[in-house]
C-alpha cells in the first residue's frame, strides 16, 4: 500500500453538510473526531482489515466499527447469511427460530447465562440490567467505576468513559441529580473505596456493574484478586454483580473475560460481535433473576426489533465462524505480533508511550506507566496522541480518533497488515 495522504474533499463536503442537519455532524460522538482536534473521514466501503473512505483513502482499519468486526468487514459468511435472511423478510415481530438458536448458543458459551433476551444495542443491554437488578433486590442505588462506559443510560452516565469521556461529559446534562444520586462511582481496583461505599450502604446496593476489563478510557485491567473480591463482596452484601461483556463478550475468549478470570457475575451485558454489525444487544443471567422480566414477571423490557431475524442470522454467522478457525487463537497470534512491533518501536521511541494488550484487544497510552484506573488514564498527553493519530492516518493507519478508546484486531488482520502497522507505528513515533 502506498504511503497516502488523504485527500478529503468529499469527505469535508459530506461533513459540512452533515453538520447542517445531524447535531456535531455525527450520530454518534466517539466519531467526531473531537478529541484529535480533526474532521471525520466518510467511509465508503470496507473489506476484511481495509476501509476506503469517499475519497479512496485506503486505511488498515484497528477500529472494526468499535468491537463488532471481529472477523473484518463483509465476511462472506455473515453477508451470506444475512442475504438469505433478507429473503424471507426483514421483521415480524413474531418469535423467529434465530432467537431460540441465538439464546442456546448465548447459555453454552457463557455458563453463567442460564437464559437470556436479545435487544438491539449494548445500552439496552445494560439498561435492562440495572432495572431487573432493582427489581430483584428491592434495592435502587448502583455501584460502578470511573472511567468505564456502559452506553448512555441516564442511571450510568456518570462519570463515564468513551465518548462521555472524550467530549468532557462524564457525568452527562440531563441526568437528574434524583438519578445520579443513586449511582455511585469509584476508582477501579480500589478494594478499600468498594468496601466502603458497601459498608456505608448497608442494603442499599442493588448492583455493582463494571466492564471486567475496562476499555473506554483506553485498556486497562483489574488487579490480581480484584474481580473475585467484587463477587465476594457483592455476594455478601446481598448486591448483584454485573458484568459488562459488550466488548469483551465473545471476543477475549469464547466465553468472555468471565472464562478468562473465573468470576461468574448475576447477569451478564452483550452486544456488538453478538450482531455481526447489525443492531444487536443482549443480556442474560441466572435463571431466577432472568424470570423477573415481563411476561414472566413484574419486570417490563421489550423491544420491536429485538430478535430481528437478521440481525440475528448475521451474528450466528458470525459467532459461529470463529470456532472452527479458531478465531481466538488466531487474534491472540496477531495481537502478539502488534504488540511485539509496538514494543520494540516504543523502546526506541523518546517519549512515554505505555502499551496495554490482551488477545485483539491494545490501547497506546501516551503516558507513563503503571496505568490501573482512570485517573492514571488520563494522564496521558491528549496532544501527543492526536499527532500520533493524524500521522498514522496519513500512512493509511486507522486508530481510535481517541485515547479513551481500545484498538481491535480482527481475524482478518494479516501478518502483512500488522508488519505495515508496526512500521507506521515506529516511523511516527520516532518522528514525534
Ligand atoms: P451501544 O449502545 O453503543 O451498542 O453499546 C454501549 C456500550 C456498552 N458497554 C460497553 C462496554 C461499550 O463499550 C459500549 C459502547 N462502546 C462505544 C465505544 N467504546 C461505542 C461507540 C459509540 O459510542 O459510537
Amino acid at each position: 500500500m502506498d504511503v497516502c495522504f488523504p485527500l478529503n474533499s468529499q469527505s469535508s463536503e459530506l461533513f459540512s453538510r452533515a453538520q447542517k442537519r445531524i447535531p456535531g455532524g455525527v450520530n454518534s460522538p466517539v466519531r467526531a473526531f473531537r478529541n484529535v482536534d480533526g474532521e471525520p473521514f466518510f467511509v465508503a466501503r470496507g473489506e476484511g482489515a481495509h476501509i476506503w473512505d469517499v475519497d479512496g483513502n485506503e486505511y488498515i482499519d484497528y477500529v472494526g466499527s468499535w468491537g463488532p468486526a471481529i472477523l473484518g468487514h463483509a465476511p462472506k459468511v455473515v453477508i451470506d447469511a444475512v442475504r438469505v435472511a433478507a429473503t424471507r423478510g426483514l421483521s415480524f415481530g413474531i418469535p423467529n427460530p434465530l432467537e431460540v438458536e441465538m439464546a442456546e448458543l448465548i447459555c453454552d458459551w457463557v455458563p453463567s447465562i442460564e437464559k437470556v433476551r436479545m435487544v438491539n444495542s449494548g445500552t439496552e443491554a445494560t439498561m435492562s440490567c440495572i432495572r431487573l437488578a432493582r427489581a430483584f433486590t428491592g434495592r435502587d442505588k448502583i455501584i460502578k467505576f470511573d472511567g468505564c462506559y456502559h452506553g448512555h443510560v441516564d442511571a450510568l452516565l456518570v462519570k463515564a468513559g468513551s465518548g462521555a469521556l472524550t467530549h468532557g461529559q462524564p457525568s452527562s446534562a440531563g441526568v437528574p441529580p434524583t438519578f445520579a444520586d443513586l449511582t455511585i462511582s469509584l476508582p477501579f481496583n480500589d478494594v478499600e473505596l468498594l468496601t466502603k461505599a458497601f459498608r456505608e450502604n448497608k442494603n442499599e446496593i442493588a448492583a455493582v456493574i463494571l466492564e471486567p476489563i475496562p476499555a473506554n478510557a483506553g485498556l486497562y485491567f483489574p488487579g490480581e484478586k480484584f474481580l473475585a473480591i467484587l463477587r465476594e463482596e457483592s455476594t455478601r452484601h446481598g448486591a448483584l454483580l454485573i458484568f459488562d461483556e459488550v466488548i469483551t463478550g465473545f471476543r477475549v475468549a469464547r466465553g468472555g473475560a468471565q472464562e478468562i478470570y473465573g468470576v461468574k457475575p448475576d447477569l451478564t451485558a452483550l452486544g456488538k460481535i453478538i450482531g455481526g454489525g447489525l443492531p444487536v444487544g443482549g443480556f442474560g443471567g441466572r435463571a431466577e433473576i432472568m424470570d423477573q422480566l415481563s411476561p414472566e414477571g413484574p419486570v417490563y423490557q421489550a423491544g420491536t426489533l429485538s430478535g430481528n431475524p437478521l440481525a440475528l442470522a448475521a451474528g450466528l454467522a458470525q459467532l459461529r465462524e470463529l470456532e472452527p478457525i479458531n478465531g481466538w487463537q488466531l487474534l491472540e497470534e496477531s495481537g502478539a505480533q502488534f504488540e511485539q512491533l509496538a514494543l520494540n518501536a516504543i523502546k526506541d521511541a523518546k517519549i512515554d508511550v505505555t502499551l496495554h494488550r490482551l488477545g485483539s484487544l491494545f490501547c497506546l497510552f501516551f503516558a507513563p506507566g503503571p496505568i490501573v484506573d482512570l485517573a492514571s488514564a488520563q494522564r496521558s498527553d491528549l496532544k501527543m496522541f492526536a499527532r500520533f493519530f493524524h500521522a498514522c492516518l496519513e500512512r493509511g493507519v486507522y486508530f481510535a480518533p481517541s485515547q479513551f478508546e481500545t484498538g481491535f484486531i480482527s481475524t482478518a488482520h494479516t501478518a502483512e497488515d500488522i508488519e505495515r502497522t508496526g512500521v507506521v507505528v515506529r516511523e511516527v513515533l520516532a518522528a514525534l
